[in-house]
């Protein structure tokens, strides 16, 4: 009895299964589900991803393999018969691979109304994980600037993930598939310096991590750890470009003219600058309202785009029962930036900073901060300094600010 072979029914698990080996997804029947229905779709789209902007992104380590393979293969002079039609298929598979965008997000144009119409991937959830979720993501840095309808889309779209003590939740230098947001437990960044692995830094029950390698198309830049059981939620690549790096590509146009103002900037590249305002997001403050508060650990840096902030510090007063008073020391408006003091020392915030009306600032994270602010820390370190001066002065004391804070 012969069974006929469909056609196409090769090419389609041999691209399937290509893709699952580089991606090593944990739940296969979901891969399968969004792989199946994003090649229904661009193949529905037709000859659009055929063409030769698509063909030439980076295709993906897989794909770069197979073709290495092949090179090495016919450059040997071993291919027999067998391995010709082998080799033949694993073309036929790289060209269906390119052709249907299947590994070339990195082809994603912001402003290309086509990817508006991708099918939405959606995780139904209950409403406590829902809720969990929601919590997670209320003081997730890259989501601040997303409309109600993208928050929307994002939240949908995200799934829970569980660590256990040890796992390795990212390696450096693997292609991106999530962006991860952290719900509970403790995980250490490390870095390869010279093949060593070095630790970086950490994540404490909060944060969130994987945004590089899906914005820019790179490889992952550090290796995250668990060192705790955790609770993760995660974004899958496509979604992530679709909706973040599109909100990248307005936030560019917003804050371009601006952050080219900044004199604590002048030390960064265009490009660094550009990247600097990709991590950036607003946030919007009402008169009075407390920004940071003194004492407080520290998870921010700040740029006031708008309005004013009074910067105070606590002192006690001369007789113990009198307790505390509050002193203003200083005002930051339009182009001035805050709270970098407690990133640079490691210490608690050194002084509390307030809304005086309607302020709107930019804010950064402290991993951000560590990893883009770098070549801008003269200038903090050299005004810093003068913050030990004034602080002698104000507090008439030599009380330098590392010891206030200790
Ligand atoms: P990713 O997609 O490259 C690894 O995957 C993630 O580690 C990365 O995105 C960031 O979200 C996160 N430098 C680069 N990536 C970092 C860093 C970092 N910290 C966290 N990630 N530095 C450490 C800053 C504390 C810079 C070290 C010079
Ligand atoms: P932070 O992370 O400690 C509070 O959070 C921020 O207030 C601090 O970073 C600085 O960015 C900002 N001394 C200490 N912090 C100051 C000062 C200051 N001014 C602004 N900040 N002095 C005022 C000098 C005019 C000296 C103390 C009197």
């Amino acid at each position: 009895m012969s069974i006929e072979i469909p056609e196409g029914l090769t090419e389609l698990l041999q691209g399937f299964t290509v893709e699952v080996l580089r991606n090593q997804p944990r739940d296969l029947l979901e891969f399968a589900l969004q792989y199946f229905t994003q090649l229904k779709d661009s193949e529905t789209r037709g000859a659009s991803f055929g063409n030769d902007q698509n063909s030439a992104t980076r295709p993906g380590k897989a794909v770069n393999f197979i073709d290495e393979a092949m090179q090495i293969d016919s450059e040997n002079g071993e291919e027999d018969e067998d391995d010709e039609e082998f080799i033949g298929k694993l073309r036929h598979t790289c060209f269906v691979l390119r052709s249907k965008c299947l590994v070339c997000a990195e082809a994603f144009n912001p402003d290309d109304e086509e990817e508006e119409k991708e099918p939405r991937v959606t995780h139904p959830k209950t409403d406590e994980q829902r809720r969990r979720l929601q919590e997670a993501c209320r003081n997730i840095l890259l989501f601040k600037n997303l409309e109600p309808e993208e928050i929307s889309q994002v939240l949908d779209a995200m799934f829970e993930k569980f660590a256990v003590n040890g796992e390795h939740i990212i390696d450096q230098f693997d292609d991106g598939d999530n962006f991860y947001v952290i719900e509970s437990g403790t995980f250490d960044i490390f870095m390869g310096v010279e093949g060593i692995d070095k630790l970086v830094g950490c994540y404490d029950n909060q944060g969130s991590f994987g945004e590089l390698a899906l914005m820019y198309n790179t490889p992952r830049a550090a290796t995250i750890v668990a060192t705790s059981p955790g609770a993760l939620w995660c974004l899958d690549r496509l979604t992530f470009r679709r909706i973040i790096v599109n909100n990248k590509a307005k936030k560019r146009r917003l804050y371009e003219a601006f952050i080219e103002t900044l004199p604590l900037l002048t030390s960064l590249e265009l490009s660094e600058r550009m990247k600097v305002v990709d991590v950036l997001s607003t946030k919007a403050y009402i008169d009075g309202e407390q920004i940071i508060a003194q004492g407080d650990l520290a998870d921010c840096f700040y740029i006031v785009e708008s309005g004013q902030v009074r910067i105070t510090m606590k002192r006690s007063r001369t007789k113990k029962e009198d307790g505390e008073e509050e002193l203003d020391i200083a005002t930051c408006s339009r182009g001035q930036y805050f709270g970098e003091l407690a990133l640079v020392t490691n210490k608690p915030r050194a002084a509390s900073a307030y809304a005086v009306g309607s302020v709107k600032c930019l804010a950064m994270d402290v991993q951000a901060f560590e990893r883009l602010l770098g070549p801008c820390m003269d200038i903090m370190k050299r005004n810093i300094a003068n913050y030990e001066e004034q602080l002698a002065t104000l507090f008439d004391c030599s009380v330098d600010i590392e010891e206030q804070n200790a």
